[in-house]
């Protein structure tokens, strides 16, 4: 069945966030580099919308794609990143703190943990700068296809725990095998108000 996100469609991408227009609403995916932001981005929309990539630090600009004009998915580099010019390999560098900051229609920020790593020391400290802040944030747990079934139990428990949460607060998803793509996918249509379009 089509879905309102089957409509996404590539906006713009910027280094710049003050380059990026206003928008009504609008959701960030954050998240260590190579923890599957873009490829949940291609999932969610059910197309290659999203460069991917094995290789850490694929993302380097902001990337908005947009599902009706103003409501907006926005990918950004990754953090964690051990290559490149020092000022963008510390923490998760000016340009995702900048956006996150001066974004003002953001109703959500979804930050993605790998489910087998578990957080980082880099994901935890977004995650408290996040809640400093008052940013709205949902924590997910990526790539759980890695984790085998017999354990998925006990080991949503752990990440959830050290996140701060209760299992059934931390979003299961396998970008790759669609596990919880589905129940994200209504989320983010109704947050960023395109529930119910197409
Ligand atoms: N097994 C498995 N692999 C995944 C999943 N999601 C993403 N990957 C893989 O993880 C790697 C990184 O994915 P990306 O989506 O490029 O990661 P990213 O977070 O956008 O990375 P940056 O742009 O560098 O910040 C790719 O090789 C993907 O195929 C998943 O659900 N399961
Ligand atoms: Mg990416």
């Amino acid at each position: 069945m089509a879905h309102a996100l089957d409509a996404v469609r590539f906006l713009l991408a910027d280094t710049d966030p003050a380059k990026l227009g206003a928008s009504l609403a609008e959701v960030a995916f954050v998240g260590r580099s190579n923890s599957g932001k873009s490829t949940m981005i291609n999932a969610l929309c059910r197309k290659d919308l999203a460069r991917t990539s094995n290789t850490p630090g694929r993302t380097r600009t902001i990337n908005v794609y947009e599902a009706a004009p103003q409501r907006r998915l926005v990918d950004l580099p990754g953090y964690g990143f051990a290559t490149g010019p020092a000022s963008s390999r510390e923490g998760w560098g000016a340009m995702i703190e900048g956006y996150l900051l001066s974004s003002k229609t953001l109703v959500a920020i979804y930050v993605l943990v790998d489910a087998k790593l578990g957080p980082t020391k880099l994901d935890v400290e977004m995650l408290n700068w996040l809640q400093a802040e008052s940013l709205p944030l949902r924590v997910v747990a990526t790539k759980t296809d890695q984790v085998k079934s017999s354990r998925a139990f006990v080991r949503r428990r752990e990440v959830a725990q050290l996140v701060g949460l209760t299992p059934e607060a931390l979003a299961w998803v396998s970008s790759q095998e669609g596990t919880g793509i589905g129940e994200l996918r209504n989320e983010i249509a109704k947050l960023i108000g395109v529930a119910g379009q197409r």
